[in-house]
């Protein structure tokens, strides 16, 4: 017989495999709840919070807040939640103090709050976006995960909380190859928790989803909607539109309900943003929404919205401003819509991944068209299973955050992946899963051309709407004559939006149209890539790179300094280069055809 194992008194400095135990509890699109027009209570404020490089606070499980062991003895802790310094959350670590700039591990926010119940039986938290992985613990427990750093995180924590509640939020920001996105992007990984924390009270059924559009028949005199309860009862929904005179009971049955109401909504559209006010009450439960109407298709090589042929004048935009990273204030979220407006667009490209849900609110009001994207950028780990899981689960929980938002019309699969069969696999299931969640909107990919034959060629475009295309002629294929010749050996016979096209260009620097880097050389491309562009007919828009200027690590030159200057804006967004009146004049010029054609 073996001797007995000695004990050893530190169990966590051997456990590798510390993060599989926080595996099991995974927030998703399935934890989703429709919270438009709910009361919320806000968790923002100051957190205190400890970088913890090594993930002490998983290994060691801080959560417990173990202060004695079995006999009553005090331990020694490695962490004093309540002395630790605060942040005020949401925020982006790396903008908060320098040094975190460069940071990107893992951070462990905490604090206290006091609860009194009310006339709730459910609570739920939601997290509106943290980076990229984060655990959640309420009152001693583990709560759950969510992975994805851009969408929201939805908890259900009725059964945890007491008076006084302590929260800890450990979020780990680790650029990983598995990940979506990977490790490599061309874009500043910012960590934190940047969007809003707040609890939602609910009755003990409540509506989970709520879904409502015009139907896509051309008709424009039918509204369809969709009810669905947390729970699988039979009841009463009332849906109703004051402005239109609409009050429509709908049956549920087995928790989910639906109807096609006639009505003859105003159109919404970027001339005319008309949003409506809908309330919808089921059982004990109540929301609302703004929402506008319209229709979005392709049809014989055309952008078809509300039955008109649409010209889509649109920059590129990530979401970023120097002093706050992602975490935008609502302000910069409408100066950036305002400055594309400006630009004389009516749509825009919200790349890579997705931004925040007031962006499309404010684009609903706006009235600017939007393409949402998922991270699927470069090179994803196509052949991982679980990867695909993640990818898939982020596109759903964008597409069910912004399914009443009339402003998005197309949901984007990726970016500028290489044509493999595992990534056809790969994005061909996530475009199906895109059209079969929402038969309402269009699904494309900014894809790659083929550079050797010279020609749009990707096989997953046999499962887009549209093609998005990235080229980068008069920058890094720098024989501007491939750009006619692309165009004239392409046929697609699908409407093409060129989704991106650019160069670098320091603000005041100055040069001739082939000095790299210089104003001059930015507007010159500029003018070069309308000019063609403009004459090809399968082009039904354009959302060149980009909106300003924004951080990325990997540009280090000194033109660059860290950035990427492909903006048409300086990164503080004051400062308009040449090129940005060079697309201005462009879309002024189209914005006059239209006209002249609708006279
Ligand atoms: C691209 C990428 C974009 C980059 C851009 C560039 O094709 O889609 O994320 O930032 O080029 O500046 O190289």
């Amino acid at each position: 017989m073996s001797a007995d194992k000695p004990k050893i008194y530190m169990s966590d400095i051997h456990l590798e495999n510390y993060t599989e135990q926080y595996e099991k509890k995974q927030a998703d699109v399935s934890s989703m709840i429709f919270d438009a027009g709910r009361m919320r209570e806000s968790l923002d404020g100051e957190w205190h919070y400890a970088v913890d490089q090594y993930d002490t606070c998983l290994r060691q499980q801080w959560f417990k807040e173990k202060f004695y062991d079995e006999n009553g003895y005090t331990l020694p802790l490695d962490y004093s939640f309540d002395e630790w310094p605060t942040m005020h959350l949401p925020a982006c670590w790396n903008t908060v103090s320098k040094e975190y700039l460069l940071y990107d591990s893992s951070i462990v926010y905490t604090r206290n709050f006091s609860y009194v119940k009310g006339g709730e039986e459910t609570v739920i938290l939601k997290i509106g976006a943290a980076n990229y992985l984060c655990r959640v613990f309420i009152n001693g427990e583990y709560i759950g995960m969510h992975r994805g750093g851009s969408t929201p995180c939805f908890m259900d924590i009725t059964n945890v909380l007491k008076e006084n509640n302590r929260i800890i939020i450990a979020v780990d920001a680790t650029r990983r190859s598995e990940q979506v996105p990977t490790e490599n992007t061309d874009w500043f990984n910012y960590g934190g928790v940047y969007r809003e924390i707040e609890l939602i009270r609910l009755p003990k059924v409540f509506i989970k989803d709520f879904k409502i559009a015009l139907v896509p028949d051309g008709g424009y005199n039918k509204i369809q909607v969709k009810v669905q309860m947390s729970e699988s009862v039979s009841a009463e929904s009332v849906l109703s539109i004051g402005e239109l005179g609409i009050r429509k009971v709908i049956s549920i049955v087995d928790g989910e309900g639906e109807a096609i109401i006639e009505a003859e909504p105003e159109l919404w559209s970027p001339e005319n943003p008309k949003l409506y006010q809908v309330d919808v009450t089921c059982m004990k439960d109540a929301v609302s929404d703004k929402i506008g109407f319209r229709e979005i298709k392709v049809e014989s090589g055309e952008i078809i919205l509300n039955g008109k042929p649409i010209f889509l004048r649109g920059i590129s935009c990530h979401e970023e401003s120097v002093e706050n990273g992602k975490a935008l204030t609502d302000e910069e979220r409408l100066e950036n819509i305002l400055l594309a407006k400006e630009l004389g667009c009516n749509f825009m490209r919200i790349a890579h991944y997705p931004h925040h849900e007031r962006m499309a609110k404010l684009a609903d009001e706006q009235g600017i068209l939007l393409w949402e994207e998922i991270p699927v950028y470069w090179a994803i780990k196509f052949e991982r299973q679980k990867t695909y899981e993640d990818a898939q689960n982020q596109l759903m929980e964008l597409i069910t955050r912004d399914w009443n938002r009339a402003s998005v019309i197309i949901w984007s699969v990726g970016n500028e992946n290489a044509d493999t069969d595992e990534r056809l696999s790969f994005m061909s299931r996530l475009a199906q899963c895109a059209h079969e969640a929402d038969g309402t909107r269009l699904v494309s990919a900014a894809c790659l051309v083929d550079s050797e034959k010279n020609e749009i060629a990707d096989r997953l475009i046999e499962y887009l709407d549209v093609i998005g295309i990235n080229e980068y002629c008069g920058w890094y294929t720098p024989d501007f004559e491939k750009l006619p010749q692309l165009l004239e050996n392409s046929h697609p016979e699908k409407p093409v939006i060129i989704t991106e096209f650019g160069a670098d260009a320091l603000p005041g620097h100055h040069g001739t149209i082939t000095d790299k880097g210089t104003e001059e050389c930015q507007a010159y491309v500029y003018e070069r890539q309308v000019e063609t562009l403009g004459k090809i007919s399968y082009i039904k828009g354009m959302t060149p790179w980009i909106l300003y200027d924004f951080r990325c690590p990997r540009r280090t030159n000194y033109i660059q300094k860290y950035y990427n200057r492909k903006g048409l804006c300086s990164a503080d967004k004051k400062y308009r280069k040449p090129a940005f009146y060079v697309l201005q004049r462009f879309y002024q010029k189209m914005m006059r055809k239209e006209e002249k054609c609708l006279q």
